[in-house]
């Protein structure tokens, strides 16, 4: 599928303000993936497509976790489930068959350790877009146009706290996650 249609399902697909989110992660996520030698195709794609199903009927995305075995997702925040989600349903409905742009798809709300680059820029594209608007942010941006795997680690501490301060209960791919930057990096 070319950038273009995407575009005009997902501006079909969202309400405004998240149409213009996902214009912000397609924006940053093109430019994070030309410094850090990433396919700017696939980034772009998969930034335009990662918050498909951000919308979808809860219970059909907990039918459709249970179809693909992620019953682990159930005891969870509903919020998970539109990434993993999303990926499928962009496979289904749209033909998306780019292994790589499912994955990134699925792994943009809590990451995974060993995500690839492509993963790493959209997880990050998505925390930073311009439209993003908390304390903290800028840091971030300004550690994303250094070093895109300490974005990744700044971002998931940012998330922690922030689920941490609201004593929301944090998914363990999450915390896996932030362990396996972090032990990688030493
Ligand atoms: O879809 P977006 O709003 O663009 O951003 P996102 O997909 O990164 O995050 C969606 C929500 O998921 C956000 O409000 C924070 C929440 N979240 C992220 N990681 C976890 C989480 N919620 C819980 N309960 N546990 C997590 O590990
Ligand atoms: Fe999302
Ligand atoms: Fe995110
Ligand atoms: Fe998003």
């Amino acid at each position: 599928m070319r950038l273009e249609e995407a575009k005009q399902i997902i501006e079909q697909t969202l309400p405004e303000k998240r149409y213009i989110h996902t214009l912000g992660v397609v924006e940053t996520a093109i430019q994070l993936a030309q410094q850090n030698g990433v396919s700017k195709e696939q980034a772009a794609l998969a930034a335009m497509l990662h918050d498909y199903a951000k919308y979808r009927n809860v219970s059909y995305m907990r039918t459709i976790a249970v179809e693909l075995g992620l019953d682990d997702l159930l005891m969870y925040d509903d919020e998970l489930l539109h990434a993993p989600i999303g990926a499928e349903l962009v496979k289904r409905e749209l033909g998306i068959e780019d292994a790589s742009i499912y994955q990134a798809i699925a792994n943009h709300t809590t990451g995974a350790p060993n995500m690839p680059l492509l993963d790493q820029v959209i997880f990050v594209a998505d925390a930073i877009e311009p439209n993003r608007n908390y304390p903290g942010v800028e840091q971030l941006r300004q550690i994303a146009q250094k070093d895109l795997t300490q974005a990744v680690i700044a971002t998931l501490v940012q998330t922690i706290e922030f689920l941490c301060k609201k004593q929301t209960v944090i998914f363990p791919l999450t915390i896996e996650t932030y362990n396996a930057f972090v032990a990688e990096k030493r």
